[in-house]
């Protein structure tokens, strides 16, 4: 069913009044665009599976280069599932967490996943110590995908999710802070829009039903930031390292980032979620 009651009314000539502008989702209009949403992260958590298990296996035997190599690309699959990682904040903070996040910094025992290892591969130029973290990194993924294969997403937190973690791009991930030892931050921030517009993609028949300027000015926004992401993309598909983002394009990213964040926080509402 794609309309709602009351287009429906007016379409059997019971309702007199003007179909309102903003006419309210019924819930059952989300329960495909939800489920589609399932498959998605499916996908992307069996991707980032067997792609975690190519790079934990050359930090294993030690060949730096490689497990240097594969980082960012093995990485961008969990990033653009991100927007409901609140569904697992256990397991995101057991695989995502910065040093920051550690009272202890780097000798934290909890400091564990893809910053920790990061860490060794990067800024100490060493595979040394590294099994057990890579072991633990493969084993919280395969917990994952055991728990969101039991899970139902609440859909205002998938919409509220892909708001916030725009936010959250813009506010602070702009300034390098989550890959600073790699400075693979492009890789992050394109999984992180790509798995917002994923999202918005979604539920784009009912947005467009109910407000088209709001769908026009929203796919703007990504694109604005897809252009300068762009900008930096290297031959082999991957990005140039952060460093070289210049001052002016890391401040042109955070307009349509934020702008997209706001516009996103109204998604809750427009799709009667409140
Ligand atoms: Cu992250």
């Amino acid at each position: 069913m794609n309309k709602s009651p009351l287009v429906l009314l007016a379409a059997l000539g019971l309702l007199h009044a003007p179909i309102p502008a903003f006419a309210v989702t019924a819930p059952l209009d989300l329960v495909g665009p939800i489920s589609d949403y399932k498959i998605y992260v499916t996908e992307q958590l069996d991707e980032l599976a067997s792609h975690t298990q190519a790079f934990t296996a050359a930090v294993k035997r030690g060949d730096l280069a490689t497990a240097q190599q594969l980082y960012a690309p093995t990485r961008v699959y969990y990033e653009s599932i991100e927007p409901i990682a609140e569904l697992f904040s256990d397991l995101d903070a057991s695989i995502d967490s910065r040093v920051d996040d550690h009272e202890q910094g780097v000798k934290a025992p909890d400091f564990t996943g893809f910053h920790r290892i990061e860490y060794s591969l990067f800024a100490e130029h060493t595979t040394e110590g590294l099994a057990t973290l890579a072991d633990g990194l493969d084993k919280d993924i395969k917990d994952l995908q055991a728990r969101v294969a039991g899970m139902t997403f609440p859909p205002e937190k998938v919409v509220g999710g892909a708001a916030a973690l725009l936010e959250e791009v813009a506010a602070t991930k702009v300034s390098g802070e989550e890959d600073r030892y790699s400075h693979t931050d492009l890789y992050d921030f394109q999984g992180n829009i790509d798995g917002a517009k994923k999202i918005v993609d979604l539920f784009r028949g009912q947005l467009t039903q109910q407000d088209q300027a709001f769908v026009a000015k929203v796919d703007k926004n990504f694109a604005s930031v897809n252009s300068i992401l762009a900008k930096y993309r290297t031959a082999d598909g991957g990005f140039q390292t952060y460093d070289k983002v210049k001052d002016r394009d890391r401040k042109a990213l955070i307009g349509p980032v934020n702008t997209l964040a706001e516009d996103l926080s109204t998604l809750r509402g427009k799709l009667g979620l409140n």
